[in-house]
């Protein structure tokens, strides 16, 4: 059941705009970045940040992927209990001594992206992990926090941010949903 509509295309594309560069002057450039997205929908909000930090500073920034398993079982009540598990890392470049920026569509328990840390650990020496998310709804259970938010969206736990992109659903929307 549809609640409220909390961004459409022109605020998530302003948010990453803005994202873009806070990205630029946190890290005083491009400099030995590389951005990370979290597949699903990480991944989309990857390349846009990389389109804008082109578009701003004309530099391409390096990409690359990581796919974590989530809880697909049961959706509302995650983490808990089950560890993410990383499937698959495609990174373009090697991250040693890298800024590595992870990028996920939303910030939710913070097990996702703890797991995504360990498995950048485990691919090399990154010099430093920042976080991009375009929703942070709250419920940490892990002390872990985005260095960069399009948006922060309170939410009950069983809630669900529905977040829709061109890339994958054609419509580009942030939507908060009862279960
Ligand atoms: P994503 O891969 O694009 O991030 O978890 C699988 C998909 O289900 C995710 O897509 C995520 O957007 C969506 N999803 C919606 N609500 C939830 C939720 O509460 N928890 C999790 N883990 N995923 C959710
Ligand atoms: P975590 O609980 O590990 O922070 O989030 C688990 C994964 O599910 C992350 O990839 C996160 O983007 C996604 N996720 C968690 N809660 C939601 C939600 O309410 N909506 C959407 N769209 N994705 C979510
Ligand atoms: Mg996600």
């Amino acid at each position: 059941k549809e609640k409220a509509q909390i961004l459409d295309e022109a605020a998530i594309n302003r948010a990453l705009t803005r994202i873009a560069h806070e990205i630029l002057e946190r890290n005083k450039g491009v400099d030995d970045l590389v951005l990370i997205g979290i597949k699903t929908r990480g991944v989309p909000l990857s390349e846009r940040l990389k389109a804008k930090i082109n578009h701003i500073e004309g530099v391409e920034v390096p990409i690359g992927e990581i796919d974590i398993t989530l809880y697909r079982d049961d959706l509302t009540h995650v983490s808990k209990t089950s560890t993410p598990q990383v499937n698959n890392a495609t990174i373009e470049t090697n991250i040693d001594g890298k800024k590595v920026i992870l990028i996920d569509d939303v910030l939710f328990t913070g097990r996702t992206v703890r797991a995504a840390m360990d498995a950048l650990v485990d691919l090399g020496r990154p010099a430093q992990i920042q976080l991009a998310v375009l929703v942070d709804r709250g419920h940490r259970e892990l002390p872990i926090r985005a260095d960069y938010i399009g948006k922060n969206i309170p939410t009950a736990q069983e809630e669900i941010v529905t977040v829709q992109l061109k890339e994958h659903d054609n419509i580009d929307l942030v939507n908060i949903n009862e279960k």
